[in-house]
């Protein structure tokens, strides 16, 4: 692992597998390459982002057949492993199973978490929030993490929910009791807002897939939260 001021931490050992206490120290929340893949390599660019000090790779994959998400993913584990960072699968939760991932991220229309949490026992559950309601709703059902957002305008989720506006975001510290990550729109322009609302977790797809040098913005993004 790469980043020296995570390992500073104490939390992670190369080739340790995380655990779910990690979610404490996560700042940034990375993804698969989805549709900015763009000719590159998908390992690379994870790669890139690790080295970048990313704390958590999502497999977010909405365009490939299962089989190919399977394939990724396995990769993905085993350099998520050695490396020391969290792995976490969107949407499905037998994938997350069969890959023995840290966890799955859970949207608002998936498997609740009542019948989601006995097939993953241990693993991280997190969920997509979009209001007050749904936070408590996953804080009281037992959800690891809450996702909550958009904050920003994007264009990566064409199917995305209204902006969640800072109000919400800046009372999250005070009426949100595990942790919660700050997604839609994040960049190098926008991530000090965040800040100033007292996020200081937050998952970027764009902003990182569209950088010129990946690995650099990981890191400017991640200094910028912690
Ligand atoms: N959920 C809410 S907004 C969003 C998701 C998955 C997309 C975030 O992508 P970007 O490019 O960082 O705005
Ligand atoms: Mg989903």
């Amino acid at each position: 692992m790469k980043g020296g001021s995570r390992k500073a931490e104490g939390e992670k050992t190369q080739g340790e597998r995380v655990p779910r206490s990690a979610l404490t120290n996560v700042h940034l929340y990375c993804f698969s390459p989805g549709g900015f893949l763009r000719g590159r390599d998908p390992m690379e660019i994870v790669s890139a982002q690790i080295r970048g000090g990313a704390d958590v790779i999502q497999l977010r994959e909405k365009d490939m057949s299962r089989r190919a998400k399977l394939e990724l993913g396995l990769k993905l584990r085993e350099l998520t492993e050695r490396e020391g960072v969290l792995f976490i699968v969107n949407d499905d939760i037998d994938l997350a199973i069969i890959l023995d991932a840290d966890g799955v991220h859970l949207g608002q229309e998936d498997i609740p978490i009542r019948f989601a949490r006995p097939l993953l026992k241990e693993k991280i559950i997190g969920i997509s929030t979009h209001s007050l309601e749904q936070v408590e709703t996953a804080v009281k059902e037992g959800a690891d993490y809450v996702g909550i957002g958009p904050v920003f305008e994007t264009a990566t989720k064409s199917d995305r929910e209204p902006l969640i506006g800072f109000d919400l975001l800046s009372k999250m510290r005070h009426v949100c009791s595990i942790p919660y990550v700050a997604i839609g729109g994040i960049g190098k322009d926008t991530i000090g807002s965040l800040v100033e609302a007292g996020c200081h977790r937050a998952a970027v797809i764009s902003d990182i897939m569209l950088a010129p040098d990946i690995e650099k913005r990981c890191n400017e993004l991640r200094r910028s939260l912690v």
